[in-house]
């Protein structure tokens, strides 16, 4: 970890730099009192002695001429009862690029030092106000991209995650404890161990573990959003269909066959949830390099891709290009067989499907939007994500590689455990130091147990400011 001394005031602009209607300078650390007061004045331009700490104090900051730089709103946070638990300052002036720039530049040449990314909630985390897992939501909850990541990171920022896994060191905590008793009355030992009692609180524990675990492939679809490639060969509707579910022109679309070129990609939501569009090259043998690279493209796509629409123009019905496409596609349990161009009358209908071994099929008109609806629907479906679920339940959802990482460690160090119970023991003290791996693990994801290189990990990813 870098070394930070948390001796230090620190300030940073919090607001994104541009025009706002409001800018806000937040200031934390001892310093922070003391800097307002030298720098705010009353409007008739008296000094204010007093702060009353969480309110709002309306009047003017100045520079070290006296001359005046905002009319300002300046709150006081007192230690610790802020959100770094230090004593906290912000100044909420005009949204200016100019005047929150020059309020900083004053706070900071009356002794404080500008923030490093991510230090404010650092420092919140070394100050025990918010476990890890709480710091990683918060710039998850900032960074996220739809209804329903801000969602999860919000649950997780009110601890639910950390709650479920102290659940789980609580519990180990336990086991170990029997164990360790068997430790002290040794002629008792091997049997208490054997009774099955501790084996089957390790399976639990590791049963636990790997519901969380489950939810992994979930949150990341939540986080990073749904991959959903539309392929097909030419002149089927795909750039159509991308530009109708964006409701955009995005895509150029005309009757020449071989007209996207390119790889395009755009976002939308649906039921709060990213689905990120991918309109790829039709696919056929090309003369065309070009055009050749582009259909090569497309292939790679279909491969990344968590779901693809496999479009064909059913009004010239399944046609033989389109059958040797299907045929290069060996994965077929994510595709959705899109007939198109219903409103020219249907030569190939969904009813047929089960002769191509795709299961789910949809008919829809890109030019009128019907169909469009169930296709999307069709989508959430297909990586089983019922994002009502998501939105109303109570599940815990992981949404980071890091905590999966430890999770894994952590359930491997149970399982190791329990193998040597099932392999019977010879030393009970072996399985205390699986069980203490695990521990570890587990308190490395709420930030009980800290490591060397945390801050370039997590809190490094943050901007300056927060
Ligand atoms: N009637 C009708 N025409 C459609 C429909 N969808 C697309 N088209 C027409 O089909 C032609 C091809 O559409 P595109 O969206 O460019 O097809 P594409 O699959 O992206 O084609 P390439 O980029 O060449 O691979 C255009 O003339 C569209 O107007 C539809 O649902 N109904
Ligand atoms: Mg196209």
């Amino acid at each position: 970890m870098k070394d930070f001394l948390c001796e230090d005031t620190i300030a940073a602009i919090g607001t994104p730099i541009g025009k706002g209607a409001i800018g806000i300078v937040r200031i934390s650390g001892k310093e922070a009192l003391s800097i307002l007061r030298s720098m705010f004045r009353r409007k008739s331009g008296e000094k204010v002695e007093k702060f009353e700490e969480r309110r709002m104090h309306y009047g003017v900051v100045v520079d070290r001429h006296g001359e005046p730089i905002d009319y300002v709103l300046a709150v006081y946070m007192k230690a610790p009862k802020s959100f770094t638990g230090e004593d906290v300052v912000e100044i909420h002036s005009h949204g200016g690029i100019v005047v929150v720039r020059k309020i900083l530049r004053e706070v900071l040449s009356r002794g404080a030092r500008l923030a490093e990314p991510g230090e404010f909630t650092m420092r919140a985390f070394l100050n025990g106000k918010i476990d890890l897992t709480q710091a990683e939501a918060i710039n998850q909850l900032i960074e996220a991209k739809s209804e329903l990541s801000a969602k999860v990171a919000l649950k997780q920022l009110e601890g639910a995650l950390s709650n479920r896994i102290r659940e789980i060191r609580d519990f180990l905590l336990e086991t170990k404890a029997y164990i360790e008793a068997a430790v002290d009355f040794p002629e008792e030992e091997i049997e208490i161990i054997e009774s099955g009692r501790v084996r089957e609180r390790l399976l639990k524990a590791a049963k636990r573990i790997e519901e969380l675990l489950k939810t992994y492939r979930e949150g990341m679809l939540i986080k990073e959003g749904i991959k959903v490639a539309i392929a097909g060969r030419p002149n089927v509707g795909k750039s159509s269909l991308l530009n109708t579910l964006l409701q955009e022109e995005r895509a150029i679309v005309t009757e020449i066959p071989g007209t996207t070129r390119d790889v395009i990609e755009e976002t939308i939501t649906f039921k709060g949830l990213p689905l990120r569009l991918i309109d790829t090259a039709g696919i056929r043998e090309a003369e065309d390099r070009v055009e050749r690279i582009g259909i090569e493209r497309s292939l790679e796509k279909l491969k990344e891709a968590d779901v693809v629409l496999f479009l064909i123009d059913g009004s010239k019905g399944f046609t033989e290009e389109d059958e040797k496409i299907l045929s290069q596609v060996r994965k077929r349990d994510n595709l959705i067989l899109v007939i198109n161009k219903k409103d020219l009358g249907l030569k190939f209908r969904c009813k047929e499907t089960w002769k191509l071994g795709i299961e789910k099929c949809v008919e829809i008109s890109a030019k009128t939007g019907e169909g469009i609806d169930r296709l999307a629907e069709l989508i959430t479906e297909m990586v089983m994500l019922e994002p009502e679920a998501v939105l109303g339940g109570n599940e815990v959802v992981i949404t980071s590689e890091r905590h999966r990482e430890l999770l894994e460690k952590a359930r491997e160090s149970i399982e190791k455990a329990i193998k040597t119970i099932e392999e019977g023991i010879e030393s009970p003290e072996f399985l205390s130091l699986d069980i203490d791996d695990a521990l570890k693990a587990l308190g490395e994801i709420v930030g009980e147990v800290t490591t060397e290189d945390m801050y370039d990990i997590i809190f490094s990813r943050f901007c300056i400011g927060k």
